[in-house]
């Protein structure tokens, strides 16, 4: 069984699931859930608009019992997204309780139209069977929709209890978006197959999550780090068990400032939309700053250059880090070559990051092969999508995005345009008007010409950011 908790056998309670000040005991998800997968059994896909709300997540549990695979639809996705997700993926139908903004190419329905189910229920799927796709951005072109199975997923969760010990006794907290991997899987599905209480703090703010009595925390660096400049907020996290941050690196200094404070050595942990969580610190190993610890149960990893030849982990060589093992995807959405690409002729999932192994097996990340994957907020943005929306307005001839570094964030998006007779915050609004918030330029630079090589190629890193 992928979900545990929903399975009726555990101690339940009350307020087992809190999400957006609203309560639920995982007798009361798994009935509204399976009135939910009632309605959905024998469609080709469900788009759910995943909010940080209860029927956020009742729709997406809703899929998950019928066995039909689900969509996440990011909770700000702008028009452009929108109609790409909902076409790509085949989803019969958006569930929403609040109508979508924009037009949609599927049928809407709310996530409560249904009466409570009484029992029963239809059958847990095969694992082989796709529990979600969530699309992420590549490097260029629309984001792809990466399929997950439920053994994948499983043996995910499974993995990490292990490496940090976590149990039924724990109450874990976070505030994350809920369609990705860290908030949707980790920070849901993962609070369902353990069996512990979750409380979701609506927005991942320093006094939300001290106020909430947690014991496990999730966050990306970006939260962690205005913990850490938030003093009083983090002296309350003294009296939890485990820390974890993960999404994006964590600056060594915030490490520093969060063990001061909570008394807490973070656990960092890595991974990918495609891969799932792959590499860990553990709750009983060590925890050097700047390092994503060790490969989890199943999972293998290698260095390789350019070349395509295995270095060695001396902690000095630096190469790009290859994954294979139980947690990979099945594959990019109807896109096999894109599929293949992402792989090694022997099979193992090339992750684009460039990374460095200790002799002890620490993993340390080291940046990323390609300037056109950013990572801002723990959220990744391909540079393509936003140059593609830039380069829809008449007033752009030619547009490059990068990710500069940025004290809170990361990295912020950063636009270098040619254009004509257009301003810097129209072009911001205009890229508002189809993708995510955060997707957004920070920063639109309007210059006379982008750098070149003799091909004509674009020299992103002859920008200054
Ligand atoms: C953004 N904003 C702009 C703007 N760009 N406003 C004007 N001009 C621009 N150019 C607005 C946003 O709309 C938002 O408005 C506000 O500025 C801040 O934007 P933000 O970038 O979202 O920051 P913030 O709201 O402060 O949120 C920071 C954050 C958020 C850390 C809470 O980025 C976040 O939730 N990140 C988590 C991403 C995540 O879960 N990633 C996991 C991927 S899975 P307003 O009005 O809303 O304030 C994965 C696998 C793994 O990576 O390993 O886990
Ligand atoms: P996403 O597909 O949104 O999950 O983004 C995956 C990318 O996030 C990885 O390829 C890394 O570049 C980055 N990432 C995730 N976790 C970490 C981490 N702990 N340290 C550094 N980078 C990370």
């Amino acid at each position: 069984m992928l979900l545990p908790a929903l399975g009726g056998r555990l101690p339940d309670r009350p307020d087992a699931l809190r999400v957006d000040g609203e309560n639920a005991s995982w007798a009361e998800l798994r009935a509204t859930a399976e009135a939910v997968a009632s309605r959905l059994v024998g469609a080709p896909a469900v788009a759910v608009h995943a909010t940080a709300t209860l029927p956020g997540v009742v729709g997406v549990l809703g899929g998950l019992l019928a066995g039909v695979p689900v969509v996440p639809v990011p909770a700000d996705a702008g028009p452009v997204e929108l109609a790409h997700i909902l076409t790509d993926s085949g989803a019969a139908l958006l569930l929403a309780d609040v109508p979508p903004k924009h037009p949609v190419p599927v049928p809407v329905e709310p996530v409560r139209a249904g009466r409570t189910a009484s029992g029963g229920g239809p059958a847990e799927p095969p694992g082989t069977a796709t529990a979600l796709i969530l699309y992420t951005s590549g490097t260029t072109g629309a984001p792809k929709g990466v399929l997950l199975t439920r053994d994948a997923i499983a043996h995910d969760l499974d993995a990490l209890a292990q490496a940090w010990a976590w149990s039924p006794d724990d109450i874990l907290v976070h505030g994350l978006p809920l369609y990705h991997v860290h908030g949707l899987v980790l920070g849901v599905l993962g609070a369902l197959r353990v069996g512990c209480r979750l409380v979701h703090t609506g927005r991942p703010q320093p006094e939300r999550y001290a106020a909430a009595g947690g014991t496990l925390l999730f966050g990306v660096p970006t939260v962690w780090s205005r913990i850490a400049d938030d003093p009083s907020s983090a002296r309350e996290l003294a009296s939890a068990r485990l820390l974890v941050s993960g999404s994006a690196p964590l600056p060594e200094p915030v490490f520093a400032r969060l063990a001061g404070l909570t008394g807490h050595r973070p656990v960092e942990r890595y991974g990918m939309t495609e891969t799932l969580i792959t590499v860990s610190t553990r709750v009983d190993g060590d925890r050097p700053p700047g390092h994503v610890g060790l490969p989890l149960p199943g999972v293998r990893t290698r260095l390789v250059d350019d070349a395509g030849a295995v270095l060695p982990a001396d902690g000095e060589s630096i190469g790009e880090l290859q994954v294979r093992g139980p947690t990979l995807f099945a594959g990019y959405l109807g896109m096999p070559e894109a599929t293949a690409a992402a792989h090694t002729p022997d099979g193992w999932f090339r992750t684009g990051d460039v990374a460095t192994v200790r002799p002890d097996g620490q993993h340390r990340i080291v940046g990323r092969a390609s300037t056109d994957l950013i990572k801002s907020g723990g959220y990744r943005i391909g540079a393509g999508e936003v140059e593609n929306m830039l380069l829809a307005h008449p007033g752009v001839r030619e547009a490059a995005v990068v990710g500069a570094p940025h004290p809170d964030l990361g990295q912020e998006v950063v636009a270098y345009v040619v254009g004509d007779g257009v301003t810097a915050q129209a072009l911001i609004d205009f890229v508002a008007t189809g993708l995510s918030r955060h997707k957004r330029p920070r920063r639109v630079h309007l210059v006379e010409a982008l750098p070149r090589n003799a091909m004509g190629k674009v020299q992103k890193r002859q920008l200054p950011g």
